[in-house]
């Protein structure tokens, strides 16, 4: 029986709400971030469409208190590939703020965070010629390591709220729910 035979289902289906397909769906939302920032699980990310070598990347994101994008799980993966998607859909490599540069197979994120994702492209990291030591996402949106030099463009990922003005006390962003609500240090005592 064509499952599109039963209405009800088919029109679950076209609204796309059946299926584990309505599970990874994403969408770009600006949320609480700055203006052509996009929220994603309390970060803020940003899509560079200047073409530049690694390091110029992680130098441009730094200007704007952000590092290159870190990946952490399989959901953020499916978030930065829509953003990427939504500014070019030739799958072309993006910079992500993955490097080995300082000792070879060594991968460390530029914001600090840990190394405890990864989705590398099944041949890769090859280091081929010995000289990739920084990692983009490319055609299927799966890593591979290139040579730091080369000119692509990436995304920033802001790892607190960059557009909010601090108040007299210290405090820090409400980073776990997302929403723009400082909270003073001193209630978390
Ligand atoms: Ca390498
Ligand atoms: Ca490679």
């Amino acid at each position: 029986m064509n499952l599109c035979s039963v209405g009800f289902l088919c029109g679950l289906l076209a609204l796309g709400l059946a299926g584990p397909l309505a599970d990874v769906s994403v969408s770009l939302q600006r949320g609480a971030c700055p203006l052509f920032w996009y929220e994603h699980g309390g970060g803020c990310y940003k899509y560079v469409s200047s073409r530049v070598a690694w390091a110029d990347a992680e130098l441009h994101c730094m200007s704007l208190d952000a590092h290159l994008v870190a990946i952490h799980n399989l959901h953020e993966m499916e978030f930065v590939t829509q953003l990427i998607e939504n500014f070019d859909l030739t799958k072309g490599g993006h910079w992500i703020g993955f490097s080995d540069g300082h000792q070879e197979g060594a991968w460390m994120w530029t914001d600090g965070s840990p190394p405890d994702f990864t989705n590398w492209s099944p041949t890769e990291p090859n280091n081929e010629y010995g000289h990739e030591h920084c990692a983009e996402t490319y055609d299927t949106f799966q890593w591979n390591d290139q040579v730091c030099t080369a000119a692509l463009p990436f995304v920033c990922k802001a790892r607190e709220r960059t557009d909010l003005v601090m108040p007299q006390k210290p405090s820090r962003a409400s980073w776990i729910t997302g929403y723009s609500v400082l909270i003073p240090l001193e209630t978390h005592r």
